[in-house]
């Protein structure tokens, strides 16, 4: 049984597309990222980097002992690998998912994620300008990328569909709030719409709605929490271990 770590965020959703897509059995275990349970001594024996999603696979193929995998791109490969969908092995098709899987994971993911850190931070935190223009120029780049990509073919990485485009669909879906017009990508419009019209990524973007939380509905003390949560993380210690990094 695969056993999911997951709130439902895009990196999270990546997983839950691919699952429903290749029909996996699969168990939630909500990791309440809000609420800082990512920081928990039991999750962090999983998952060092202390971030959702965590997989923990209690059944591999050929046997042994549970498998546990962290970083969402790893689990798409895992998952993708275990159920021989998604991930054509032939090494040129191999090799094109994986470029472009490592691309969102590298670029996408974390430059859009600073964009919407910036976008969000409030004036409170002084004169944040050159980081939303740095970042708003990165987001309208990738996008570029994306647009570039898919004019040349119908998928993220070629003719077939796979886990490259599950790990952008979450991601590319919010390009409004990423400041982002569609008219000027054309091609990326003409793949999210072919996209998200398919029930197994309708279905995974579902997963976990019931557990959304809107920011926007914080009390000031809810909002103080969360910023001291989520906001300037530094090194934390070994279990036992004390020191201020
Ligand atoms: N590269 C990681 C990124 C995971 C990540 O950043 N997850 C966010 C939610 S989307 C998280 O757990 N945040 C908790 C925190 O910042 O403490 C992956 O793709 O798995």
């Amino acid at each position: 049984m695969i056993d999911l770590y997951f709130w439902p965020t895009p990196n999270g959703k990546k997983v839950t597309i691919l699952l429903e897509e290749a029909s996996i059995p699969y168990r939630i275990k909500p990791l309440n990222i809000v609420k800082g349970e990512q920081f928990d001594e039991s999750y962090l024996a999983l998952n060092p980097n202390h971030r959702m999603p965590t997989m923990v696979d209690s059944d591999p193929s050929g046997g042994g002992a549970a498998i546990s995998v962290f970083e969402s791109g790893a689990i798409l490969m895992y998952l993708a690998e275990k159920s021989g969908q998604f991930w054509p092995q032939s090494t040129d098709k191999k090799y094109a998912v994986v470029q472009w899987l490592i691309w969102q994971m590298a670029n996408m993911g974390p430059k859009i994620g600073e964009y919407n850190h910036f976008n969000r931070l409030g004036s409170e935190q002084g004169d944040q300008s050159y980081a939303i223009r740095r970042f708003d120029d990165e987001a309208n780049r990738l996008y570029g990328v994306l647009n570039y990509a898919l004019h040349k073919h119908e998928f993220v990485a070629g003719a077939e569909y796979s886990i490259a485009d599950m790990s952008v669909i979450p991601w590319a879906m919010n390009w409004k709030a990423h400041g982002q017009d569609l008219d000027v990508f054309p091609h990326v419009k003409r793949w999210l719409e072919l996209v998200l019209s398919r029930p197994g990524v309708q279905r995974g973007l579902d997963v976990g709605k019931e557990l959304t939380v809107d920011p926007n509905t914080f009390t000031p003390e809810e909002k103080e929490r969360f910023r001291r949560l989520l906001f300037n993380q530094r090194a934390i210690p070994v279990p036992g271990g004390e020191f201020d990094a």
